[in-house]
């Protein structure tokens, strides 16, 4: 099928006045848009609710960042993080807006490689590159952002990112005992503190209430979005899955939530009259590990180009963000923000040891979703879950599960590999 126009509006006085580098951007949002229009608007039967989502793409650089200008002209904040332990709930909290700066484009890592070493994590580097060439709005816009102590690539990569814009780091402690948890309260308050002082307002339990309806209720719309895609044949694509988990990290987060539910809805009545987006037939496939994040659907793209259907991803930019709810019932602020606290705790990244419950949470997501096939995905010298991928593997072959494992970065140079090996995997999946 032809590749469909499609432009990411361009904003040049908006970008100057963020300092940003705009020539050189403003080629990257051309880039941008001829991917997309490539890879996403010419899919087949695409739902007509997709339209929403192709308009945040097209107002990326755009209007999502004048309503975020307009939200620091009042005062509240803007913090930006690179890790689902980050509670957004906080800032939403405050009347800020919190915003994801993980990063999936190769254009920004030779920036980051003049500082950083190359041989760590692709998402790192993109993430840090962005900052240093002034490449992204969102970057440019933020008050401060707040890192996390995840892995030892991102860990030690805030300490540089200080220079340029102010970082904070909240110490996420590797295993999940019940001093884990007192640390991590502690840690949960200081962020609140922190939003607090920039913001100069106090959160009360009400504004706190209030946030953490307003984010379950985004994860809810995302359950069910999740829900609806384990029907057959597929309602809707991997590729348009995956962007709307994506856009889940920028959107204002009642808005989209209700758009997701608005795209539910039509993808339920295309569930119930057997419409799909690719025949019942097409091979289904679950991708389960490191985050995508937006542009990259290297891998996703590659399935789907193979006659296959992506319907779930065990991911932070997928089910890990929003399978677990906080609970809504608690009255004082420290009970608030201990069932926050507890929520986050489930949270099952590979940083964490032991960590048995992503094992099963794969496996789970597998029934659920009525998939075929893992494919587990790595980024390059991500070593967590590079290592945690053997776990993954041997419960896999225990279960009798087709499985593949890949471990790929953002440049375009290993796909032909890819393709052949993903090939092969979906012959062995169609039996
Ligand atoms: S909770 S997955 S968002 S840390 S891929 S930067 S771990 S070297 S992204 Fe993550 Fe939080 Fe965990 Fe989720 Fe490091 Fe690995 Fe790169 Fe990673």
């Amino acid at each position: 099928m032809e590749a469909a126009r499609f432009e990411v509006k361009p904003y040049p006085e908006m970008w100057e006045s963020l300092d940003m580098d705009v020539p050189r951007f403003d080629k990257a949002r051309q880039m941008l848009g001829e991917v997309y229009g490539k890879m996403f608007m010419s899919q087949p039967n695409r739902p007509e609710k997709m339209a929403y989502f192709d308009d945040m793409i097209s107002e990326i650089f755009g209007r999502r960042i004048q309503e975020m200008i307009d939200v620091k002209k009042e005062g509240r904040p803007i913090v930006g993080t690179f890790c689902v332990y980050i509670p957004e709930e906080v800032v939403v909290a405050a009347g800020g807006v919190c915003v994801g700066l993980c990063g999936g484009s190769p254009g920004s890592i030779p920036d980051a490689e003049k500082i950083l070493p190359r041989n760590i994590c692709p998402m790192v580097k993109s993430a840090f590159g962005f900052k240093v060439g002034k490449i992204c709005p969102y970057f440019q816009v933020v008050d401060f952002v707040y890192g996390e102590t995840t892995c030892d690539a991102k860990k030690k990569t805030w300490e540089i990112l200080d220079r340029l814009v102010p970082t904070h780091v909240m110490e996420i402690p590797q295993m999940k005992n019940a001093r884990d948890k007192t640390l991590w309260f502690e840690e949960v308050k200081d962020f609140k503190t922190k939003v607090e002082e920039v913001c100069q307002k106090t959160i009360s339990t009400d504004d706190l209430a209030a946030a953490i309806k307003v984010i379950n209720n985004k994860r809810r719309a995302l359950q069910r979005l999740t829900k609806v895609r384990a029907s057959s044949p597929a309602p809707i694509s991997g590729k348009d899955a995956l962007l709307i988990e994506q856009i889940a990290f920028y959107d204002e987060p009642v808005r989209f939530a209700e758009k997701v539910n608005e795209l539910c809805d039509e993808l339920e009545e295309r569930a119930r009259n057997g419409e799909g987006v690719i025949d019942s037939s097409a091979p289904r496939v679950m991708v389960s590990g490191t985050p995508m994040a937006l542009p990259n659907w290297k891998v996703h793209n590659l399935i789907e180009a193979a006659g296959a259907v992506v319907v779930n991803e065990e991911s932070c930019i997928g089910t890990r963000y929003f399978k677990d709810l906080i609970d809504e019932n608690k009255s004082t602020m420290d009970e608030q923000l201990d069932a926050l606290t507890d929520r986050y705790m489930k949270i099952d990244c590979s940083c964490f040891t032991p960590n048995y419950e992503r094992i099963d949470q794969i496996l789970k997501e597998y029934k659920d979703s009525n998939a075929q096939g893992i494919l587990h995905y790595s980024l390059q010298f991500c070593h967590t879950y590079n290592i945690e991928e053997i776990k993954v593997r041997e419960a896999c072959e225990k279960e009798g599960i087709p499985y593949l494992s890949i471990e790929s970065d953002y440049s375009p140079e290993d796909v032909g590999q890819l393709q052949t090996r993903i090939e092969a995997f979906l012959e062995q999946i169609r039996g």
